[in-house]
């Protein structure tokens, strides 16, 4: 089996060492084998885009457009064979890995118009014959690091718009979905980029990601990933001065009001806390019901819940994958075990399930009679795992959606206006749902969190602009 390399300078370049890329559907399949890089790849990569940074933040925009806007046109004319490889090395269903990977292409394409689109101010100054002018430039070279559980679309979401705004970019992936990186990485090589202005750096958190955060040369790192590493990135960041913007974990609530459509508030749940086995941090994981409405609402979520089809995530008809693996599979058991432990009752699921092929996977579990205080209900689980916790009223509803360290999204379901406008006003999240899923968002409007969440601008449409870019402030005589 031949080893699919890292990409530095602009050349393909070989390791000593790889990993093998494993089915979590069928861990008998290898979907390929990663070169895995060390620190002096890590170190080489950074030089190129250091080198390349000096001519590249002066490229023009036509140049810029034209290239991202070819990268998005073969993604998006490669989204069946792209959206297969997501699905055979992550787990996601084939309808959502493909509808993935068509995020990715319109995200190339969104910010190949920003690069036309970049703003700046002319202002009179206080001093007579003084003019003054605002640009934004590039920030230099940008670190980016991402996590295994959207792995074509954030990639796209941090590389394009680092792009479009004359940026260099070292980018480093999970290591669990090498594949999806570098498919996407072979067609930004193809773009017509000059060498060094993208590298691509398959390794492992600890010895790559750490170095990137580590050196003087990167000037910005974009992250997603999980709390703890946030915290890391955090730190090693702002130990050198350097810009950082991290997007983390989420105990996304969604409230039921008793005036909600039922048959849509318990579709939004079942999207929210399942769909893509729960590994979105978008997740509504806490299902706030008011009492009038609780019995009614579990017992229609209890029976869609029982008879989602859980198995391969390439087979037709499968409604939920596999988990990604053994270790987040363990996880999710733990933290039913303890949903159990704490005296919350498991009304369906939370084991473990054979299929015809060895994979990951386990049978989606709802908890009732949960209250907020629980484990469950306040560390992000990140699997098929949702609680519900009753209430009386809208307005202990809001509290208890807003008691979390984290402030992703969160979502109601009312037929009330006045209800829907208070939820919007005093929820917590950076992005909130009225009769939608917790989960779903667009490409061209901001996306982040508040509270535990998130750190730093936003990323996504245009906002994504306050971190890729710097501002200089002119001051000309006459
Ligand atoms: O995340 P990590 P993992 C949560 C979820 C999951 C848990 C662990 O609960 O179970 O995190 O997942 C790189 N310096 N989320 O291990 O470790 C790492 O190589 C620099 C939620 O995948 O945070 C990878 O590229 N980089 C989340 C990236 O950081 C380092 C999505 C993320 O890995 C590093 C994913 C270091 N010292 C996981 N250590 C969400 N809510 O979206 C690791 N990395």
């Amino acid at each position: 089996m031949s080893i699919f390399q890292n990409y530095i300078d602009g050349r393909w370049a070989s390791s000593d060492a790889a990993t093998k890329n494993i089915n979590p559907s069928n861990t008998d399949d290898i979907v390929g084998e990663y070169a895995h890089a060390d620190k002096n790849q890590a170190d080489a990569a950074i030089a190129a885009a250091v080198e390349a940074s000096k001519s590249w933040r002066y490229s023009g925009i036509q140049q810029r457009f034209d290239i991202l806007d070819t990268i998005g046109s073969e993604i998006l004319a490669r989204k069946d064979e792209l959206g297969r490889l997501l699905a055979r090395e992550e787990g996601k269903i084939l309808p959502e890995a493909t509808g993935e990977v068509v995020r990715a292409g319109q995200i190339f394409k969104f910010f190949a118009g920003e690069a036309l689109r970049v703003q700046g101010e002319h202002l009179k100054s206080v001093r007579p014959g003084v003019e003054v002018e605002v640009t934004r430039g590039a920030v230099g070279v940008i670190g980016i690091i991402t996590p295994w559980n959207f792995p074509i679309a954030i990639p796209a979401w941090k590389i394009a718009p680092a792009l479009a705004y004359g940026n260099t970019v070292v980018f480093k992936p999970a290591e669990l979905v090498p594949g999806s990186a570098w498919a996407l990485s072979d067609i930004i090589a193809r773009s017509g980029l000059p060498n060094g202005v993208f590298n691509l750096v398959m390794g492992s958190g600890r010895e790559v990601g750490q170095a990137m955060l580590d050196d003087r040369r990167i000037d910005a790192v974009s992250f997603t990933g999980s709390v703890n590493t946030g915290g890391v990135v955090a730190a090693s960041c702002s130990r050198r001065g350097a810009k950082y913007q991290l997007e983390m974990g989420g105990k996304n609530p969604l409230i039921v009001l008793a005036d909600a459509d039922i048959d849509n508030a318990v579709a939004c749940a079942l999207n929210g806390a399942y769909f893509s086995t729960g590994q979105r941090c978008t997740a509504s994981s806490r299902l706030i019901v008011v009492a009038p409405v609780y019995d009614q609402f579990i017992e229609a979520l209890k029976s869609k819940v029982e008879n989602l089809i859980v198995g391969d995530a390439l087979a037709d008809g499968t409604q939920i994958g596999p988990v990604v693996d053994q270790r987040q599979l363990d996880q999710n058991i733990r933290y039913v075990d303890i949903g159990k432990e704490e005296g919350a009752e498991l009304l369906c699921g939370g084991e473990l399930l054979e299929r015809e092929t060895p994979g990951f996977y386990m049978t989606p579990a709802l908890f009732t009679e949960t209250s907020n205080k629980m484990q469950i209900n306040r560390e992000e689980i990140f699997g098929p795992v949702a609680s519900v916790i009753k209430a009386s009223d809208i307005d202990e509803s809001i509290s208890l959606a807003n008691d979390t360290e984290f402030g992703l999204s969160a979502g109601i379901c009312t037929t009330s206006l006045s209800a829907a406008t208070k939820f919007k006003q005093e929820c917590r999240a950076g992005m909130v749902m009225v009769n939608l899923p917790t989960a779903g968002v667009d490409y061209h409007v901001p996306f982040g969190g508040m509270k535990g969440s998130s750190y730093g601008s936003r990323e996504q449409g245009r906002y994504a602009a306050e971190f890729y870019t710097t501002v200089k402030t002119a001051y000309v005589g006459a």
